[in-house]
Order: structure tokens, then sequence, then C-alpha cells
């Protein structure tokens, strides 16, 4: 089952070895998982997604997981990567998930900003945001989770090309973002959108542009707190749940806000490990852990996507 080549999933790797490993997952499991390029970066890599569907017909209900839209927080490639894996060879295994890939699809991007996160590998380890150009400005990239139509330009965003967040040109600006748009409204049956981001130990729903409630706020609050507790129950770590905008700060034109937005109920932010001691640079011994726990509050979500 298992090809020869060995992913040591307890290490940080390159851009080129976790495509690599996507593929080996892909030829690994070729009944149920495929990888699909859904566009390219503005340094042209290919953008690759994980397609995980045991059953025919195109558009069943799906799920969208993303990782690696802040090309720093490398604990989120590192664990969106080990879920793939797990994914595919836990089918017919763990019931919860023969149950979930029975009924739905599961779509997973384990690097949203390939440029990002080779520029973190080669050139500096703290970079954010995009690799795209801004016209008459001497500085690069726009941030990828303040680029997405909902609110566009709104709070905790900046019009500088400078800041850490800025928020583009326009919604959609970048294409990484405009990508992953044009694919889930194509695919038009997307009910649940999970970005997974570092560090905090939050988990997060809608609305980050404004302090009134989502309309599922109380459906959407009842699920985080459930999927923290199965993830606190493997090792004790702790999150905070709320919406996004008063448990870390307001932030217009963030992916989850868009997904709500547009019909995909079920939108979270996970802010992984750790509350800030290593921060971004999470030492390695602690990507399986970290992948492990956050699982558990993973698959609970997915669980309640299936029977809702
Ligand atoms: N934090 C997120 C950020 O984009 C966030 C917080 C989550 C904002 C969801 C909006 C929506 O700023 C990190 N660490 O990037
Ligand atoms: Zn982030």
């Amino acid at each position: 089952e298992r090809s020869g080549d060995s992913f040591n999933y307890g290490a940080y790797h390159s851009l080129e070895a976790i495509y690599h490993e996507m593929d080996s997952i892909a030829a690994d499991f070729p009944d149920f998982v495929s990888r699909m390029k859904i566009g390219h970066s503005f340094e042209n890599r290919p953008l690759y997604v994980l397609k995980f569907s045991t059953g025919a017909g195109e558009r069943r209900p799906a799920i969208w997981l993303n990782a690696g839209i802040h090309s720093r927080e490398w604990i989120s490639q590192a664990t969106g990567i080990w879920t793939a894996r797990k994914i595919a060879s836990d089918y017919q295994k763990d019931p919860a998930v023969t149950s979930i890939l029975e009924k739905m699809d599961i779509f997973l991007l384990p690097v949203a900003n390939p440029d990002g996160y080779v520029y973190t590998q080669t050139k500096n380890r703290f970079w954010r945001k995009t690799r795209s150009q801004n016209p008459g400005s001497r500085c690069i990239g726009v941030d990828p989770n303040r680029n997405w139509n909902a609110s566009f330009g709104g709070k905790g965003a900046s019009d500088n090309p400078c800041s850490e967040v800025y928020h583009g040109p326009h919604a959609n600006s970048e294409v990484e973002v405009k990508s992953v748009v044009d694919f889930i409204r194509e695919h038009g049956n997307f009910k649940c959108f999970i970005d997974l981001h570092s560090y905090s130990q939050l988990l997060m729903y809608p609305y980050g542009y404004m302090v009134r409630k989502a309309p599922d706020a109380d459906e959407l609050d009842k699920v985080a707190r459930r999927a923290a507790k199965a993830l606190a129950s493997l090792s004790g770590t702790e999150y905070q749940v709320g919406p996004t905008c008063t448990t870390v700060y307001p932030a217009s034109g963030s992916s989850i806000d868009w997904a709500y937005d547009n019909g995909i109920k079920y939108a979270f932010t996970f802010e992984l490990r750790d509350t800030g001691h290593y921060g971004f640079l999470l030492p390695a011994n602690q990507i399986i852990p970290t992948a492990e726990e956050t699982w558990l509050g993973l698959k609970t979500i997915m669980k309640h996507v299936r029977d809702h």
C-alpha cells in the first residue's frame, strides 16, 4: 500500500518535497485520492489540491481544508500534509472517516501560498504575504487573508503595500486567492471551509470584519467548543473559542468570512500551537503532536457537517 519512499512527517519540508508527497499519497490510494492543479502562484508555481472522493458523481457536498496561506506559519503546511496522509490511510479503518467520505468529498490545499513558503525557506523566515509586485511601491506582497471579497478594505486591513496586512489593490487581486475562489464557486456545493494558521491556539468562526454576531454563531460556537474539547483530550492543549473579531482582532477580507457570506456555513479558522513561546518557530518535534490533536478537532467538525 505505502510506496517505498519515506516522507518524514516529523520534519519541515521544502515545497518540492511536499508536492512530491502529495503525489505519493495519490499513488498509494489511487481509488479515491487524486492530485489536481487548481491554478498557479504569482511566480508561476502550481497550486496543488488533494481530492478525496469515494463516490461517483461530480459536486458531492464538499469540505475545503486550507493550509499555508501565511507562509511563515510552517506548522500549518506541515499539519496539512500530515492530515492528507491521515485521511487517506484511515478510510475504511476509522468509521468516522469512512462515513464522512461516503457522503462528502474533501479537498485539501496544503500550501496556499507557495511563493511565500519558498521565500521563508530561502530568504526571510518571517515572510507572511504573497510575493506579488505592487505597482508604484517597492514593497512586495499582499496579505492573502485580507484579499477575499468579504468587506474588502474594511477594518483590520491596510491600504499600505508595505504593511503586513495590506489588502491589495482589489478583492481577489492575488492569483492564489482567485484560484481558490474560482474553484469553490465553480464547484458550487461546498459546505465547510477550514483555514489553518498559527499561532495562538484559537478556534474561530465568522465574523472578523464586524462585531455583530453571525446568524449561525450559536451553532458554530457549539461545534467549535466540541472540537476544542476533542483536541484537548489527546494531551491537554487548550484552545480558546469565539468569533474572530472579538477573539483575536477585527480583520476584513478573510477567507472564512468570504466562505460564510457565500453560503458555506461551517467556516472555521484554527490558530495552531503554540501560545507564543516558540511562536512561528515551533520545533519540528511538535509537528506530529500538533497534527494528531488537530485531527481530533477537524474530525469533530467534519462529523457535524456530515450530519447537518
Ligand atoms: N491570524 C489570522 C490573520 O489573518 C484571522 C487571524 C483569522 C483573521 C480568521 C481573520 C480571520 O491575521 C494569523 N496568525 O494570521
Ligand atoms: Zn495566518
